[in-house]
């Protein structure tokens, strides 16, 4: 594919496929499946030497906490995440509005422990997280620019094809639609006062830079990103689940926008969220026509919390059940469904 051979391999590509390939390997002879969680938001660069860039909503939520439920399933778990963005078992004591310091203590000796109010809570969590790395069961591997993305999803697709159906795609993470191709970025920073500006050169495309200054205005022609999902299905991972996420703001598209997403792409499943009610409702469309959402109900869309007022349920806070419980073991399901039944693009919801 001529994007390929036009933006550059990211320099964290090869280290990460070695790690990959051992983490496969061992699954492969331990017959597990193996899931690959996308998760958090892609950047678009504006410049070689990024100063500015554009990115795409996701704090990461969804992603991690599917994975913690995908390792609970049983699967091992290749977690392609925005780095920094929130990671599977941290994620309940980092960017939470506790500071990390708030779970510690002091000791009667003056050591510092685990505070007991949330020793209990921690020591789950705590659990689960040993078990995963005992079993060697989630790979961490980190991307921040929409092309490391994409060249990631390529590499490992392909590195996962001897797995057969028994590998899955969650395809969380939030990837943006347009980008800066390498023949049209700029090297150095892009200088707002019109004193400094200069033509940067531009590879050898002659076209004019993505984003430029005319006169105070800073302008930016960003080009498509291309089709990866096909590619995904079709070429680099024919015989996997794969599942992709369908995020809008606008309630009146989510079901046709997701009905034409598996359309177009030919692929197992689309879950369907609106950016304002994602934690707490989603819509499963499925590739046999079958449509169905799974909604936490009203009375548990916040958790307990005092002073916590029910007209914000669901806004910023976190509601009592993790949706996520419920999104993957219907996924597990819906796997199984397929590895028992050949790979039927029409699944039972
Ligand atoms: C989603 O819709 C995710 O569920 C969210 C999760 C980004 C809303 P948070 O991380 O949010 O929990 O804060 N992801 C969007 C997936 C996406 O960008 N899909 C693309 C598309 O439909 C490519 S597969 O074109």
């Amino acid at each position: 594919m001529e994007y390929f051979e036009n933006n550059p391999r990211p320099a964290s590509l090869d280290s990460h496929i070695a790690l990959a390939r051992a983490f496969i390997d061992q699954h492969a002879e331990q017959n597990r499946r193996v899931a690959l969680v996308t998760s958090g938001g892609t950047t678009v660069p504006l410049e070689n030497q990024t100063v500015r860039f554009i990115d795409n909503f996701s704090a990461g939520t969804r992603g991690a906490t599917s994975a913690e439920y995908f390792l609970e399933s049983g699967y091992a778990v290749i977690f392609l995440h925005r780095q920094f963005s929130l990671l599977p078992y941290a994620r309940h004591y980092s960017h939470s509005t506790n500071c990390f310091l708030d779970y510690m203590a002091f000791s009667s000796s003056g050591g510092v422990v685990i505070d007991t109010e949330y020793q209990h809570q921690m020591g789950d969590v705590l659990a689960k997280y040993k078990k995963a790395k005992h079993d060697n069961t989630l790979l961490l591997l980190p991307f921040t620019t929409v092309n490391e993305y994409l060249w990631h999803l390529r590499d490992l697709a392909m590195l996962m094809q001897p797995l057969g159906p028994n590998s899955l795609f969650y395809l969380a993470a939030a990837v943006s639609d347009f980008f800066v191709p390498a023949d049209r970025m700029v090297e150095h920073k892009i200088q707002s006062s019109e004193e400094f500006h200069s033509q940067q050169p531009n590879g050898n495309s002659g076209e004019p830079p993505a984003a430029h200054m005319e006169g105070k205005r800073l302008i930016i022609d960003l080009d498509p990103v291309p089709k990866f999902l096909k590619l995904l299905v079709d070429k680099w991972a024919p015989h996997s689940m794969i599942i992709s996420f369908k995020l809008e703001t606008d309630p009146s598209m989510l079901a046709e926008k997701s009905r034409y997403a598996l359309k177009k792409y030919s692929h197992h499943l689309v879950i369907g969220n609106l950016l304002n009610t994602r934690k707490w409702e989603v819509l499963f469309v499925s590739a046999g026509g079958g449509e169905k959402w799974l909604r936490v109900p009203a009375n548990r869309r916040t958790k307990s919390v005092s002073g916590s007022r029910p007209e914000d349920a669901g806004k910023d806070s976190e509601p009592a059940v993790e949706i996520e419980s419920w999104i993957v073991p219907e996924i597990e399901k819906l796997h199984t469904q397929m590895i028992e039944n050949g790979d039927p693009r029409e699944l039972a919801l």
